[in-house]
Formats: structure tokens, C-alpha cells, sequence
């Protein structure tokens, strides 16, 4: 290794160097570099309106909220509307430099998804793509996503033992059929962690968004971590429940305890404490969103 590979691997955490477009898909990308949160934006397509699980928090008459404010509907583009959106935003907003599927549902549910990643791939190669899922499909999609350039990979994982996880998920639609209870965390968990392993095999930029539930997941969210660092994760999100649906009556960690705990799994995987929890149409710099402008579009 050379002492700039060195350098470069030694900042991100890694034994062996990023290649260098690895390197850009880290650096231009506002969720997966802080610094980079202040220079570039992000703009999500919502184009993937059906879930395929329910979690326990989520009213789904809104956004996914394992990567969203909860409470808020995002307009739902056709993958048409969304290339043209596309080609608006980077007119009017040249630092966008990431383009994000995050709903409103379940990406990877929704074949809208990849006509929309086949348009993109085709107009705009040069831009990074991004998507945030449950998981559930992720073993069976992950190579396909890789061959349309999808390079940033995020998949929700808030629990590493199904005893946990039966508590956290109502069901699961798999292939046709609905699972409940202990043997739907069971298939959810087996896929998540097959999906993000081949996420990392195939060299994608890997996050784990957990969110974090008093009474159900808190003692737990060390072992979630220890788990992400085995298999080579780049970064975990942790985030704070916000009460709703089934969990309406717990109550959410405080800044403090969200915080106490991003620190103590820090010292076991790296952290990502910059999170905005976007909307799915979410367009700009994290926090400093200019969606509305196309709102009436
Ligand atoms: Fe979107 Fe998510 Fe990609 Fe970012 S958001 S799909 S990784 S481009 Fe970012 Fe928004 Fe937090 Fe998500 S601040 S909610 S982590
Ligand atoms: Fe809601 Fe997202 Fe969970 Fe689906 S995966 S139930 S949209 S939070």
C-alpha cells in the first residue's frame, strides 16, 4: 500500500483502500460523509408507494419511517415524472450529486423502482445512486441494483435476534405469503443479513439505519452494532422512535440518550450523528431542503 493509500484507507476505517470512485461515493455523498453534508446534496424520487412489512412504528397513510420524518406524505412520481425531475434539480441545484430511492413504501417492492433506475442509469451515469430498504427482498435484487449502478446501500436493521424482532414487526409479505410473529423476524432478519453481505462483497457503501426503541430494543442495539462491524458494514444511523401506530405509548429516547448511545456502539462501528430523517421526496442539502419549489409541478 502506498502511504496515500494508506492515508485514505486510515481515514475511512478500512485495512484495505477504497478504489477512488468508491472514495467519491463516500465524499460527495451528504449522509455517508459529515463534511460533505455542508457541500452536496441529495435528491430522493419517490416513486415506490407499497410495503411489504409492517413495522410496529409506521402508519403507512405516511412515508416509510425507517428513513423519514413520520407524519409526512410525500407526492408519488411515475419513473417519467422522476427523470424529469431529475433533469430540473440539476439545473437548478448543481451540487445535488446523489440521486435516492427511500419510498414513500418499500423501494424493492415496487418494479416503479427499477424503471426508474434504468432511466437514470441511461441520463445521468455519472450521478451516485442511493437507496434505503427493509431488506426483505435485498438477496434476491442486490446484484441487479449493482448492475444499475445503485452504489450506496442502506437496510434498516433493529434487531439481530428474532425473539427481539418478533416484537418490533406485525408481519411480513414474503413471496405470497403472510408471516406473523417469531418466524416473520426470523425471514426478515436471514435476508437482511444475507442481502447487506453480498451488499459488501459486491464493494457497495453499506449503512445500517437502527432505530431506537425504549423497552424494546435498547439493550440490544450494542449487539446490532457488534453484528454490522462483523459483516463489514461502513456506518450505522442510529435513530430515535418516534411514537406511533402499535409503539404510540412508548417513550421516545431523549437527544441525550440517543446520543449516549451513538457513543457507546461508536467505539465498536462507525456513526453517523448528522441524520435529518428526510422526507422521500426530500430534494437539497441535508436540512436545507428545496423540494417545495416543485411541489405544484
Ligand atoms: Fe437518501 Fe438515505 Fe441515501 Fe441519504 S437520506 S436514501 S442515505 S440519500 Fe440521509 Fe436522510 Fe438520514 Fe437517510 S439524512 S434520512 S440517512
Ligand atoms: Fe413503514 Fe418503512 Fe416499515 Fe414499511 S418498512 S412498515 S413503510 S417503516
Amino acid at each position: 500500500m502506498t502511504s496515500e493509500e494508506y492515508r485514505v484507507a486510515n481515514i475511512h476505517g478500512r485495512d484495505v483502500p477504497w478504489d477512488p470512485s468508491q472514495l467519491r461515493q463516500i465524499q460527495e455523498h451528504p449522509c455517508f460523509s459529515v463534511d460533505a453534508c455542508h457541500a452536496f446534496g441529495r435528491m430522493h424520487l419517490a416513486v415506490a408507494p407499497k410495503c411489504n412489512i409492517q413495522c410496529n412504528y409506521c402508519v403507512r397513510e405516511f412515508d416509510c419511517v425507517n428513513e423519514s420524518r413520520p407524519g409526512v406524505t410525500s407526492q408519488v412520481l411515475s419513473p417519467e415524472e422522476a427523470i424529469q425531475r431529475v433533469r430540473d434539480v440539476i439545473v437548478d441545484f448543481p451540487y445535488v450529486k446523489v440521486i435516492g430511492i427511500a419510498g414513500p413504501g418499500e423501494p424493492l417492492y415496487n418494479e416503479e423502482t427499477f424503471e426508474t433506475l434504468r432511466l437514470v442509469a441511461d441520463e445521468f451515469p455519472y450521478m451516485i445512486k442511493c437507496m434505503s430498504s427493509n431488506g426483505l427482498l435485498l438477496p434476491e435484487k442486490v446484484d441487479l441494483l449493482h448492475e444499475l449502478g445503485v452504489s450506496n446501500m442502506t437496510v434498516t436493521l433493529n434487531a439481530v435476534d428474532p425473539d427481539i424482532g418478533k416484537e418490533i414487526y406485525s408481519f411480513v409479505n414474503y413471496h405470497g405469503k403472510k408471516y406473523t410473529g417469531r418466524e416473520a423476524a426470523e425471514i426478515l432478519l436471514e435476508n437482511q443479513l444475507k442481502g447487506l453481505a453480498r451488499c459488501v462483497e459486491l464493494g457497495m457503501i453499506t449503512k445500517v439505519n437502527t432505530v431506537l426503541i425504549p423497552t424494546i430494543n435498547d439493550h440490544h442495539i450494542i449487539d446490532v452494532a457488534k453484528k454490522i462491524k462483523e459483516i463489514g458494514i461502513y456506518l450505522q444511523n442510529i435513530m430515535a422512535l418516534i411514537p406511533q401506530y402499535k409503539f404510540a405509548d412508548i417513550v421516545p429516547p431523549t437527544m441525550a440518550e440517543k446520543r449516549a448511545m451513538q457513543d457507546k456502539c461508536g467505539k465498536i462501528t462507525r456513526q453517523m450523528t448528522h441524520c435529518r430523517q428526510c422526507r422521500a421526496d426530500a430534494i437539497g442539502r441535508l436540512g436545507k431542503d428545496v423540494q417545495e419549489k416543485y411541489h405544484h409541478q
